[in-house]
This record gives structure tokens, C-alpha cells and sequence, in this order.
């Protein structure tokens, strides 16, 4: 059974791989993106180091001279099939901007720290030279992503860093972005024409986001390209401008893991020791709610917490964020009935809380499982010795996978009448996550 959905999850890999990168699924997204590459290059690390390496190696030849890993990567296919294309971003415009390959203009939650980490230590029992020799070509460019997210994004200087666009969040319609979102009154504003190309698709059609959501996405993309991509202007007005803890606990462990990079290749890490330390401070000083045992986010533009839970909340674990006694605290929440319902019909982890009036259990980002969200989870759990919740949420992503297959999510109710798959299949990290999952000794 293991060998089966091993051999599987490779399968889905290679197919999605177009001699440069691999797309995060076959039809839906036919360009590279920035967080799937990291996690599908931690699945190839297992079983062909050179395709983990030429992923993020593609990935970082987008990379703006500014530092910016920019969210899409886009490869050759054609514009006719992804909205927006390659000319809708308009980054000619832009300084820093690479143009070739040509990218979106926006980033992605920094996970290139970890993968890298994690590909360093899966290669070294392969090919230690090899896996050294690679670290030490990808450590200062992942650096610099970093810096650009302190530099340009933490205008505060209190090391949290904020995202301009759902997309960059990389929980594109969560909720947690709703009250933002809906101060922007598409009525009054001059959207450019568009055209969606997502709901060709018949499988995912049905929960993705709204036409309503799209003129938003649009609209602050049309903010971005007026601003030709400077970032202090856009600052100044953006009307979203988030600081979410899934974006900045991720920052936090790869920062981590850029520490023990640069310790071990004898490279200077006073700069993200500081920076590092200044985000775990602010995550718990400004983000945490003692009262729920959660991380909330921040509307910088508003200046107001945004107290929606979602499992983003839970997501500074992977960075040892919380002391051992909030974790504690963040367990209770993740056992109750706002996520794992403590009872036995729920698969872990839903992505909103199950108590809130508008969970949708398969609309996008809204409730349903997602297999990153349950690894990251997973990885966080285990910083705290939470071995049995951390074995549930494996366990029910390796169940969820091969009972429905590699699909891009999972509605979280156990209902053996239901197709619980959800979104697109085939979908990239789906797969290569189960081959972490399954390849971990
Ligand atoms: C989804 O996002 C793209 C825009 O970036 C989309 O909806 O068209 C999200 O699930 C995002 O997290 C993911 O990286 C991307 C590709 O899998 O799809």
C-alpha cells in the first residue's frame, strides 16, 4: 500500500514536470508557482535530487534585483490558459523586475528557507558534496528574499512582515482577508477589463472565488502596476496591507533554518539571528490572543487585529513561536470543536474553524483540508512533542490521499457517501508532500 502511493504521488510529480519546473497541476496552473516549488522540490528530494534542484534553481531565475520571489514564475504555455498572464502584470515597468523570464509582481509565503534545509538534509545521506555544494548556491539568494521582505515590507521595522495581495498570502480567499477586502467597493472604482480563465475548469469552477473577489484582485494589482512597483508608493496606497502569522511563521522557521545554513557553510547570520528575534517577539506581543489561544492577523491599513480563525492561527508553531505553555493552549484549540471537533468525523485540519457562521466546507481556502496546511501543522506540532495529534494529521492526510486521491483539497467531513475530493487533481504538492510524509524515517 505504502509502495503503491509512493509510486503514485512520483507519478503525479513527473507528470506535472515541463523539462524546467513543475506546474502545480496539470490544466488549472500551467506556470511555476512560488511556496508549491518549494514544497514539490522537497518531494523530488527524495527519490531525484536533480529535479529538487533544478525546481527552485527555475524559481529563483524570476527572482527581481531586489531581492523579491516573485508568486508565478510564468513558463512557456500559453496566456489563454491562466488569468492573469504574463502581460497583465505589466513589471516591464518595474526596476527590479526580471524580464526573462517573465513574473507576476507579487511574493509568496517564504518556505524556500526550510525546503532548503529539509532538501539539504535528504541529500546529504544521498550525496553529501553534492547536497553541500547546492546549499551553498541557493543560501544567498534565499537570504536576499529575506531581506527584501525586511527591507520593504516591515515599514514598523517591528519584524513582522505584511503581504499587498490574498494571492500573496497564498490562502487566496480566507477569511481572514474579508474585512479588508470588502472596504474595496469595486462599483466606484475603474477595474480593467479581464477575463477569468480559472472557471474553465469544471472541476474546481464550482468553489473558487468570486467574480466580486476577482475585481478586488484586480483592482489591487491596478494599484501595484500604476505605482510601477515601488514600494514605498504602494505603501502609501495599498488598501490591504496584512500581517498574517501562516506568512510571518513561516518567515520565522526559515529564518531558522537560514541560521543553521549560514552556520553551517561559516556564513555571517547576526542579521537574521536580529531579525528573527524581533519576529517571534512581535508575533507574540501584537498577534497572540491569550483569551483563544491563537494568533490573529493585523490590518496595518485599518490598524485593527482581525480576529477570524483560521488555521493560519495555529501556523507559528513551525518557527517554536509559542512558548510550550501557549502551544499547550493552541492544542486545546486544535482539539476542539473549533477545528478537530474532538470527535471522530472530522479529518484534521480544517482550514477555518468549524465554528464559524460561514465555514464552507468546500469553497476554497474557506474549511476544506489542504495537505501543506497539514504539514506544516504537522511539523509544528512535533517541535512541541505533540506526537499523537501530529500522527492524526499525518495519519488522515496519507488517509484522505489514498482514499480520493492527489487532489488539490479535501471537504474535512468523514462521510463515506461523499467524493470528498475537492479542486483540481493531480495536484503537485499534494504529491509531494505525501512522499515526504511517507519517506520520513
Ligand atoms: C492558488 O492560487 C492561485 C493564485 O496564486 C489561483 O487561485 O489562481 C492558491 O491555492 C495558492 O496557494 C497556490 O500556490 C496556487 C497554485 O497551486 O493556487
Amino acid at each position: 500500500m505504502k509502495d503503491q502511493l509512493l509510486e503514485a504521488a512520483k507519478a503525479v510529480l513527473l507528470q506535472n514536470w515541463t523539462g524546467h519546473f513543475t506546474k502545480p497541476a496539470p490544466n488549472l496552473y500551467p506556470h511555476q508557482w512560488n511556496w508549491d516549488a518549494g514544497f514539490i522540490a522537497i518531494g523530488y528530494a527524495h527519490f531525484d535530487l536533480d529535479k529538487a534542484e533544478q525546481e527552485l534553481r527555475s524559481l529563483f531565475k524570476g527572482q527581481w534585483s531586489n531581492g523579491m520571489l516573485p508568486q508565478i514564475v510564468f513558463g512557456t504555455e500559453t496566456n489563454a490558459r491562466y488569468f492573469p498572464g504574463p502581460d497583465f502584470w505589466w513589471t516591464h515597468l518595474a526596476k527590479a523586475a526580471t524580464q526573462e523570464p517573465q513574473t507576476s509582481g507579487i511574493s509568496m509565503p517564504p518556505v524556500h528557507g526550510f525546503a532548503l534545509w529539509r532538501i539539504y538534509q535528504i541529500a546529504k545521506k544521498q550525496d553529501p558534496k553534492r547536497a553541500r555544494a547546492f546549499l551553498e548556491e541557493m543560501f544567498p539568494k534565499v537570504l536576499k528574499s529575506h531581506q527584501y521582505f525586511y527591507e520593504f515590507r516591515d515599514p514598523q521595522q517591528e519584524g513582522l512582515v505584511y503581504i499587498r495581495h490574498p494571492w500573496e498570502g497564498g490562502t487566496d480567499n480566507s477569511p481572514i482577508w474579508d474585512s479588508v477586502l470588502e472596504k474595496i467597493d469595486p462599483t466606484q472604482l475603474d477595474i480593467p477589463p479581464y477575463e477569468r480563465k480559472d472557471l474553465q475548469n469544471p472541476e474546481a469552477a464550482a468553489h473558487r472565488p468570486s467574480d466580486l473577489d476577482y475585481d478586488r484582485y484586480v483592482h489591487l494589482v491596478d494599484v501595484f502596476r500604476k505605482n510601477k512597483y515601488d514600494e514605498q508608493a504602494i505603501y502609501e496606497e495599498c488598501p490591504f496591507l496584512i500581517q498574517d502569522p501562516l506568512f510571518n511563521g513561516a518567515l520565522v522557521w526559515s529564518n531558522e533554518c537560514l541560521i543553521k545554513a549560514g552556520q553551517e557553510l561559516g556564513e555571517p547570520v547576526n542579521e537574521l539571528i536580529h531579525w528573527n528575534e524581533l519576529t517571534i517577539f512581535s508575533l507574540n506581543e501584537k498577534l497572540w490572543d491569550e483569551e483563544r489561544g491563537i494568533y490573529n492577523a493585523y490590518d496595518l491599513k485599518n490598524d485593527q487585529l482581525i480576529p477570524v480563525h483560521t488555521n493560519s492561527g495555529l501556523m507559528p508553531m513551525i518557527g517554536e513561536v509559542p512558548t510550550q505553555e501557549q502551544a499547550e493552549q493552541m492544542l486545546l484549540m486544535l482539539e476542539g470543536a473549533d477545528f478537530c471537533g474532538s470527535s471522530e468525523n472530522i479529518y484534521s485540519c480544517p482550514t477555518y474553524s468549524l465554528q464559524a457562521e460561514d465555514v464552507n466546507y468546500k469553497r476554497y481556502w474557506r474549511g476544506p483540508v489542504w495537505i501543506n496546511m497539514n504539514w506544516l501543522l504537522y511539523h509544528g506540532l512535533l517541535r512541541y512533542d505533540m506526537e499523537d495529534m501530529a500522527a492524526k494529521v499525518k495519519r488522515d492526510s496519507l488517509e484522505l490521499i489514498g482514499q480520493y486521491g492527489f487532489y488539490e483539497y479535501f471537504d474535512p467531513r468523514k462521510d463515506k457517501s461523499e467524493n470528498l475530493a475537492c479542486g483540481t487533481n493531480q495536484f503537485s504538492w499534494t504529491a509531494a508532500l505525501c512522499i515526504d510524509f511517507l519517506m520520513e524515517t
